[in-house]
């Protein structure tokens, strides 16, 4: 049964190729929509996250065969290296969408008779440069010198000449242009939206959706000389991860819940095939757009543009190997404009853990306790929120601290998120440098002192909660040395959630007298 007053969220990384292993872009965005996932849910949404792998087409059937294996071995256990990764970084996501699937092809099939029903699909003749790499094909103008893809500067295009079927996507430029217009936050950020604009004023012409001598793939139900393109089939493979797992598989069965999804994450590199050609299929079958597609950056090392070719790859495996998941998510969230290209930089990464999360969160979470321990008898302060004294600096800060946060999330402005949080975090500092409660307490204004010390544990407990859709553990960590039984990895009900959330997001919730166990450090210094 749904229950109607629960509001729900869905919300997708790309369905990763299965070339190689995870690089650190794809790891990038499905930190993204795991952060956003874990602040829906948070919030008492009923929430969906989507991830999974794009497993068919030329480029996987030739890394296969370059391996000397069959593609679906290729494909079963380059997938395990991306579970992997995501369990390292703590991604909960509910539903990993594989394109070889059967019931994938169930789904695909529906819908490829929907377009075909509807007259959008023709046979003809192709003829023109195919980059295996984008598995799209390039206009001459797009290609650099001798057919060299722009994207890929190591690969040549490859000339075909042959006969596909292509889908009518002419037909749905002026319905994609009301879209558009109609719905301006459909493509974001407002940079990737223009882009768009003007690729599709330039006007559109059909693409073909077909591949002849290409196995690794859907057969094309009506004529199975033909393989379904693999951008076709990867798209509905978000619309495959909509089925509950005994469900018949059918295109009906998959769209009762959470059909059309709230937001398809991707990279700027895959924008066209999302903002227009998906919508535009979607149209043909007659199915409900999705709410948005937000397109971000590239990331870059040391402000050069990453490749393997350059030799300057990032494994992510091997950072958080190194300095722990949370350090991970923390940096790429907080350093990152999440729409803009950001860079890594390993020197940078040290310099803003160690300053954010090991000084000014876990020294101040560190020193409070143990003044706490001196000052307070082992105690929490004995004292409520409400007896503080209404200009105390960090109660002004941090009653309108969930709201400020909360709305950063929903703009998708990670950075944003973590500013706001970190001036309540500096600000605890600076409170205690400035009431040096050492002093207070040797003048006997015990008061005084569990004031400060409360306001301090409750700026940094109110700090933990907001950050813990971006670093789980380590506000997990917080929670429980500030005396409460807790873990960000566990979820209630979206509607204890929900009620939860109002509380724990206000000022005010630590409780006096709270037992507190005794300080460990939450972050150790990177070195
Ligand atoms: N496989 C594509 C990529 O990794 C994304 C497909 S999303 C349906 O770029």
């Amino acid at each position: 049964m749904l229950d109607s007053s629960v509001p729900t969220f869905s919300v997708t990384t790309p369905l990763y190729y299965v070339n190689d292993v995870p690089h650190l872009g794809s790891a990038y965005t499905t930190v993204v929509a795991d952060t956003l996932a874990r602040f829906k849910r948070l919030q008492g949404y009923d929430v969906l996250m989507i991830t999974g792998t794009d497993e068919h087409g030329q480029k996987i059937q030739r890394t296969a065969e370059a391996q000397e294996l069959d593609p679906q071995t290729h494909c079963d256990r380059t997938v395990v290296k991306f579970k992997e990764l995501w369990r390292s970084l703590n991604i909960l996501y509910d539903r990993f969408s594989r394109t070889t699937d059967p019931r994938h092809l169930a789904i695909v099939k529906d819908f490829f008779q929907r377009v075909w029903d509807k007259g959008d699909i023709y046979l003809a003749q192709q003829q023109g440069w195919y980059c295996v790499a984008c598995e799209e094909f390039k206009e001459k103008r797009d290609l650099l010198e001798d057919n060299h893809c722009p994207l890929h500067p190591n690969r040549k295009a490859e000339w075909r000449d042959e006969e596909n079927y292509f889908f009518r996507l002419s037909r749905y430029q002026h319905p994609l242009e009301e879209l558009y217009a109609q719905r301006p936050e459909f493509i974001q950020p407002s940079s990737r939206r223009n882009e768009v604009l003007n690729f599709v004023a330039q006007g559109l012409q059909d693409f073909s959706i077909s591949r002849v001598n290409l196995d690794w793939g859907f057969p094309l139900p009506n004529d199975p000389n033909h393989t379904i393109y693999v951008w076709f089939d990867a798209l509905l493979g978000y619309v495959t991860a909509l089925l509950d797992e005994d469900e018949e598989p059918n295109l009906t069965n998959a769209l009762v819940k959470w059909w059309p999804i709230n937001l398809h994450l991707i990279g700027k590199d895959i924008l066209r095939f999302h903002a227009v050609y998906w919508p535009a299929m979607l149209m043909s079958a007659e199915l409900a757009i999705p709410a948005q597609v937000f397109g971000h950056g590239f990331l870059t090392k040391d402000g050069q543009k990453m490749g393997k070719s350059l030799g300057n790859t990032v494994d992510p495996l091997d950072l958080i190997n190194r300095y722990g998941e949370d350090a991970f998510r923390y940096y790429f969230l907080k350093e990152i404009e999440f729409g803009k290209d950001g860079d890594f930089n390993e020197q940078r990464f040290v310099n803003v853990l160690n300053a954010d999360l090991a000084n000014d969160l876990g020294n101040l979470l560190n020193r409070t306790l143990g003044m706490v321990k001196k000052y307070c008898q082992g105690q929490g302060p004995q004292v409520m929120a409400t007896d503080l004294a209404p200009d105390n600096p960090l109660k002004a800060l941090g009653s309108h601290l969930g709201e400020e946060v909360s709305s950063a999330y929903e703009r998708l402005s990670f950075t944003d998120a973590c500013e706001a949080i970190f001036t309540l975090v500096r600000a605890g500092n600076k409170y205690i440098d400035d009431m040096a409660p050492w002093k207070l307490f040797k003048q006997g204004s015990q008061k005084e002192v569990e004031d400060v010390l409360y306001s301090v544990l409750e700026s940094i407990r109110l700090s933990a909660y907001l950050l813990s859709p971006i670093v789980p553990r380590l506000s997990t960590k917080i929670y429980q040395q500030l005396g409460f039984t807790w873990d960000f990895d566990q979820w209630r009900s979206p509607l204890e959630q929900a009620e939860e959330f109002n509380r724990h997001q206000s000022w005010g919730q630590l409780g006096a007298n709270q037992n507190l166990p005794p300080a460990q450090p939450i972050f150790t210094k990177l070195e």
